[in-house]
């Protein structure tokens, strides 16, 4: 039963059907399927999908619009549950998060954002096409733990180079852990950029939080 649900979910996100994808969304909760397995092998690999057909010239833009469409209808059902799955935990560390400038993928990102709120922690969603210069400032209003830049697009992956070095600039980094993902960002690309982790996805995301955010210095207060 759960592979043909996972199968139908793929299917809507492939045909770019939101209703459909909403419904299925809530029919995986009523069965009891998690919300994670939902999206991770359920939705994502429809958007894979529709990406790779994309790259091949046998999809096109609003083929992938579409797409987006269905997965955030999806996702609109599933945040409820995935929000709830975090305990009353006090506040684990404050989070500010985006994606680069020049890119407006935001699925990712607030998949990622979602689930470390999930697990304690307060996010502050920049949203997308945010300056290096907007994580600057948030991050020293908010006085963030740690800022999170996904990049979707391999021109945009120099934004993140561009928010390390600037906080680099501002002597920033000895406080604010700068952390990158996005699917072309890879490790070498991380360490290149002397960023201070990637992560894959938003579950190895939670972990890589967790491990930077412990590993802090005990900040001085003003
Ligand atoms: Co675009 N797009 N897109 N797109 N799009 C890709 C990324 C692409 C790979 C498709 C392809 O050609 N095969 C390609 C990029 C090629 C490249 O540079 N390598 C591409 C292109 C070319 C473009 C345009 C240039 C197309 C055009 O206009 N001709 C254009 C660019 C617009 C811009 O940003 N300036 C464009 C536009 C769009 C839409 C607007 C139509 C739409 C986005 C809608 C939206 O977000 N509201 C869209 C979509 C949907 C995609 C694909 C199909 C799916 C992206 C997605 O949502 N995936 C994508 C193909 C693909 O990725 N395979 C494609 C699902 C999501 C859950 O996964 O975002 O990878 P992902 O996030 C994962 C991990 O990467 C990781 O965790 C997440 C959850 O597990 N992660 C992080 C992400 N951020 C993280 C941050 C972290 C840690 C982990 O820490 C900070």
């Amino acid at each position: 039963m759960s592979e043909e649900l996972l199968q139908a979910m793929r299917q809507s996100i492939i045909d770019g059907a939101p209703d459909v994808a909403r419904s299925l969304a809530e029919s995986g909760r009523q069965a009891g399927l998690a919300a994670l397995v939902a999206i991770q092998d359920g939705y994502v690999p429809g958007m894979r999908y529709v990406g790779e057909e994309f790259g091949q010239r046998r999809m096109f833009l609003p083929d992938m619009v579409a797409a987006a469409e269905a997965m955030k209808a999806a996702m609109g059902v599933l945040e409820e549950e995935l929000k709830s799955l975090g305990s009353e935990r006090p506040t684990a560390g404050t989070i500010v998060l985006g994606t680069a400038k020049g890119d407006i993928h935001e699925i990712g990102k607030t998949l990622v954002g979602t689930i470390l709120s999930a697990n304690g922690y307060r996010v502050h969603d920049l949203g997308v096409d945010v300056s290096a210069e907007k994580f600057a400032a948030a991050a020293k209003d908010l006085r963030a733990d740690v800022v999170g830049v996904s990049a979707l697009l391999t021109t945009t992956m120099k934004g993140q180079k561009n928010v390390i070095e600037l906080f680099e600039r501002e002597g920033l980094r000895p406080n604010v852990k700068v952390i990158i993902g996005g699917a072309p960002v890879t490790r070498q690309w991380a360490e290149e950029i002397r960023a201070d982790g990637f992560a894959k996805d938003a579950v190895s995301a939670v972990s890589l939080v967790q491990k930077l955010v412990q590993a802090q210095p005990v900040r001085e207060h003003a």
